[in-house]
């Protein structure tokens, strides 16, 4: 797209955010937050630290996928990204400048363990990298949160089994990593994150495609049972290493654990029909309880996904749901992943063999031909506070767990221009509605929200999109590698300053 024509789209966005009758309805009105509501930015390994072959780090499913041809990552690979692998102190500094309570980052599996397996070497220079980031935002009073695994799969691990596809050496790998981390860092780490977003790891990866090891129908892999098998695997391997932390680590070093959901909102496509309205419902059932009812409920499928995959969905042994019941309560919070709403739509002609949603058709626009809000720069990110405060009351009351808003954010069109990144103001918005909408769970329905950590501390690599889409509240000009606060970094920092109260 040509600078003038992305121009064109920014303001136009901007427009339509301020235009939008939904923004007036539910204009940013800055309402309280708990004194004690932590706010903080997130990362990923893969899309930030570069440093790709340095201090022996060894290669990840996502080193291959990005340099594969024909490149399915839109010509684009993460060897520098913005190189925070070198620059990890200013980096940590900006943070401490934004008044940060929060840090969550993510651990490349493959730079601590090279080759991955429980057989295989350690590095020591892999873990002196995040020992140093720690210590250092420890310093600076920021809680570091982390996640052990944030989509990098050690190449070693897909070439020898198959990565999630092969449940029993994954788990046993997987443990093996985990027990190491805790062991080397869980004395300064509270809180710890075992996946991100197992939804996208078993559908983007296995059967869309979009996303490393990039299986998909046309690849010849098995659609109809990768993503449920990869699916399974998370599961005993999360409940598995919560058993493990709880049992070895947990009295001595007083942290809590558990795992990252993402998950849209679904409104029905055509509210007035009974089976539309079963569908919006079902749908969240499919993407969200999928994992939330085996891993915070400890029981098994929900009953509608045993039902409509049969046979496609893999069975727990009683030992696996003894595991999955013990566990549950042990998972502290609800790592929430939240970015936007859709409506749901039921299908009635016969859906694909490998359908994975049950014959659900998903979109931007309703029945009447209302839009769900106003576009970002990804077509699938629109802005709908009112659904996220939906969401937030449907998990709070299907689970009864503490939220945390690990991710939450949108990229702007345009923004790689510094002044238009600058002055962000629809991401602005963007913030200042989705706290609003945090703020009335809390306070008028009643949901225990924890904290909010931005997606992300700054622009990065964006997996499949490439450096396309920036969600960064610091931009990054991936030229020079400077970083530039936007507008949002400063807003995002003052609103916490001021929102921040202590209510009776
Ligand atoms: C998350 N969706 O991914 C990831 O955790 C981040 O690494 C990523 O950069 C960020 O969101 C922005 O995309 C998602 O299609 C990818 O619903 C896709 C979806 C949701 C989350």
């Amino acid at each position: 797209m040509s600078a003038e024509a992305s121009m064109f789209q920014a303001t136009d966005v901007v427009t339509q955010l301020n235009e939008s009758p939904d923004y007036h309805a539910s204009h940013v009105q800055e309402l309280p937050l708990p004194s004690n509501f932590s706010w903080g930015t997130a990362t990923a390994a893969y899309q930030i630290e570069g440093g790709a072959d340095r201090g022996g780090k060894g290669k990840s499913i996502w080193d291959t996928f990005s340099h594969i041809e024909p490149s399915r990552t839109n010509g684009e690979h993460a060897d520098v990204a913005c190189d925070h692998y070198n620059r990890m102190p200013e980096d940590v500094d900006l943070m401490s400048t934004l008044d940060v309570d929060v840090y969550r980052f993510s651990l490349s599996w493959s730079r601590i363990i090279p080759l991955g397996g429980r057989e295989d070497a350690i590095s020591e220079e892999g873990i002196a990298f995040y020992d140093k980031l720690i210590d250092k935002l420890l310093e600076h009073d920021i809680e570091p949160v982390v996640t052990l695994y944030h989509w990098d799969l050690p190449q070693g691990l897909y070439d020898t089994y198959g990565g999630f596809l092969n449940t029993d050496e994954f788990r046993a790998d997987f443990i093996h990593y985990a027990r190491l981390c805790f062991s080397r860092f869980g004395s300064r780490v509270q809180k710890w994150v075992t996946f991100n977003e197992p939804y996208i790891i078993s559908i983007f990866a296995h059967l869309n495609g979009t996303l490393a090891p990039g299986h998909c129908r046309e690849q010849g892999t098995d659609t109809t049972t990768e993503p449920w098998r990869v699916g399974h695997t998370i599961i005993l391997s999360h409940a598995s290493v919560v058993q493990m932390y709880v049992s070895e680590f947990q009295s001595s070093q007083n942290g809590s654990i558990s795992i990252v959901l993402n998950g849209h909102f679904y409104e029905p496509f055509d509210s007035q029909k009974q089976i539309d309205i079963d569908a919006a419902e079902r749908r969240m059932v499919f993407y969200i309880g999928w994992f939330g009812d085996t891993i915070f409920l400890g029981q098994d499928y929900p009953i509608a996904m045993q039902e409509y995959l049969g046979v496609r969905l893999p069975k727990f042994t009683s030992e696996d749901l003894e595991l999955l019941r013990q566990t549950a309560q042990f998972n502290a919070f609800y790592g929430m992943n939240h970015y936007s709403t859709k409506y749901a739509r039921q299908l009635t002609d016969a859906p694909a063999n490998d359908d994975w949603t049950s014959n659900i058709e998903e979109g931007p626009v309703n029945s009447a031909g209302v839009e769900i809000g106003p576009k970002s720069a990804q077509e699938w990110l629109r802005v709908a506070p009112e659904g996220f405060r939906k969401l937030l009351n449907w998990v709070w009351k299907r689970y009864r767990r503490p939220v945390i808003i690990t991710e939450n954010g949108c990229p702007c069109v345009g923004e790689e221009d510094l002044q238009v990144a600058i002055n962000d103001t629809f991401r602005q918005r963007y913030f200042g509605l989705y706290l609003d909408a945090i703020s009335r769970a809390i306070y008028e329905d009643g949901v225990d929200v924890m904290g909010y950590y931005a997606w992300s501390l700054m622009d990065n690599y964006e997996w499949a999109a490439g450096y396309g889409p920036r969600y960064g509240i610091v931009h990054v000009d991936y030229e020079t590698l400077t970083r530039t606060p936007k507008g949002s970094a400063w807003y995002l920092r003052d609103t916490f300053k001021r929102r921040r109260v202590v209510l009776s």
